[in-house]
């Protein structure tokens, strides 16, 4: 039945909001949901899901030549699906609608240098709030690995479910070889039942070093009758030196285990495993304040939202809406300053730039449209107290 999952008194509210998404396309962020769909959690900290095993991303650098680096750049990126889309249904029950960072928010972490794999450092700051757009870095110094990268959404509504078009892409700069990252479509199901999850579709790209990976996303009943379900084509890009291996495929789920079915690693009678997500634990990143002492500044994520994010862990929602309004109307007041003032806000790490030549080089080599997309330049100011912690 309709909002099996939604507590009575909040299903008309329910019912209303599917109706103004089903009515609108654009940005959902901007659109009032019941209660009980908020999650305490703001969009910047979603970046963090690129790294929540740190030593797959630590392992890229450790490998021999361009093949195996580019299975090592693949098998960190599948690894890293299982956080970004299926962690609040494991932490909260069900997708949530998180909450709607405002311009210049930041956040900063790290992950600790364990057995050698190196310290790896987080920076994320909200580079434009209408239509809302996350840049971030991803920084293992020791290993010479960068991941720089922005991403923003494009929603629309289809047969019941939520369709979420990701703009954006990411470069990882391994040791000054660079590979694009496209990101895969979203579909969100369940909406009806109001117990929201993610299912990935379409294909994204993995393209550099020498290697194109291709990897398809399916739901039930494609490739087989399970969820979640990838298949990952790679291959070694034309007048790049040549390879003996021709195309290797990797298939499975990308929230559990998968395996080779092609290629050297396949042809062996016994077929070797590619991934296992559960072998690992995940290690959520440690919060530091960007100010000089470490404490966090008043447009840091968890400073900021602070009271918000207490109401809604405490259902406190009368206290959460009225902390959210005051948020939101200091920040109308500062774009009014600004306008008055004839001055535009400042980005603190990242700077706007009109097009990636990079993007323009890597994908043209992969076919991938659009053929161009504006990047946002990291400006390499790690507050100190990241860097010396
Ligand atoms: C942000 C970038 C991350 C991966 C990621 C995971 C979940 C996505 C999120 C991105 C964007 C915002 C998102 C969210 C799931 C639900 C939420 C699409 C792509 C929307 C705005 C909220 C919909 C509201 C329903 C849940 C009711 O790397």
């Amino acid at each position: 039945t309709a909002g099996e999952a939604v507590p009575v008194a909040q299903r008309g509210s329910w019912t209303s909001f599917l109706k103004s998404i089903a009515s609108f396309s654009g940005d959902l962020s901007s659109l009032t949901a019941p209660p009980f769909i908020l999650s305490p959690t703001s969009l910047t900290e979603f970046p963090a899901y690129w790294c929540e095993r740190p030593e797959l991303f630590a392992a890229i650098a450790d490998a021999k030549d361009n093949e195996a680096r580019a299975l090592a750049v693949l098998r960190w990126f599948i690894s890293t699906l299982k956080d970004q889309y299926t962690s609040r249904n494991d932490s909260m029950g069900s997708e949530k609608k998180p909450l709607n960072p405002v311009l210049g928010e930041l956040f900063y972490g790290y992950w600790p240098d364990i057995n050698n794999r190196g310290r790896t450092t987080l920076l994320v700051e909200q580079v434009s709030h209408h239509p809302p757009i996350t840049a971030y870095v991803i920084e293992n110094k020791s290993k010479g690995l960068k991941l720089v990268g922005h991403n923003a959404q494009k929603t629309s509504f289809s047969s019941g479910s939520i369709i979420v078009r990701q703009i954006g892409h990411a470069i990882l700069t391994v040791s000054g070889t660079e590979y694009l990252i496209t990101l895969p479509r979203l579909r969100i199901d369940g909406l009806w039942y109001g117990s929201p999850y993610i299912e990935l579709t379409d294909t994204s790209y993995i393209v550099g070093g020498g290697f194109l990976s291709t990897i398809e996303y399916k739901g039930k009943g494609y490739f087989s009758g399970k969820s979640h379900q990838f298949k990952a084509t790679v291959v070694p890009l034309p007048g790049m030196g040549g390879s003996a291996t021709k195309e290797q495929v990797v298939e499975g789920l990308w929230h559990d285990k998968s395996k080779y079915t092609k290629g050297p690693h396949a042809s062996s009678s016994a077929t070797e495993s590619f991934h296992d997500v559960a072998s690992r634990q995940k290690e959520v990143v440690t919060v530091v304040g960007g100010e000089p002492d470490g404490s966090q500044g008043d447009f840091e994520t968890r400073k900021l939202w602070n009271l918000v994010a207490k109401g809604i862990r405490e259902g406190d929602y009368e206290v959460a809406s009225k902390e959210k309004s005051r948020i939101e109307n200091d920040q109308r007041q500062m774009r009014k300053d600004e306008a008055a003032e004839e001055r535009k806000w400042e980005l603190k790490h990242f700077k706007r730039q009109e097009s990636d030549p990079l993007y323009e080089k890597l994908g043209k080599m992969a076919k991938i449209s659009p053929p161009e997309e504006d990047y946002y330049e990291f400006l390499a100011n790690w507050p100190q107290s990241l860097v010396s912690n």
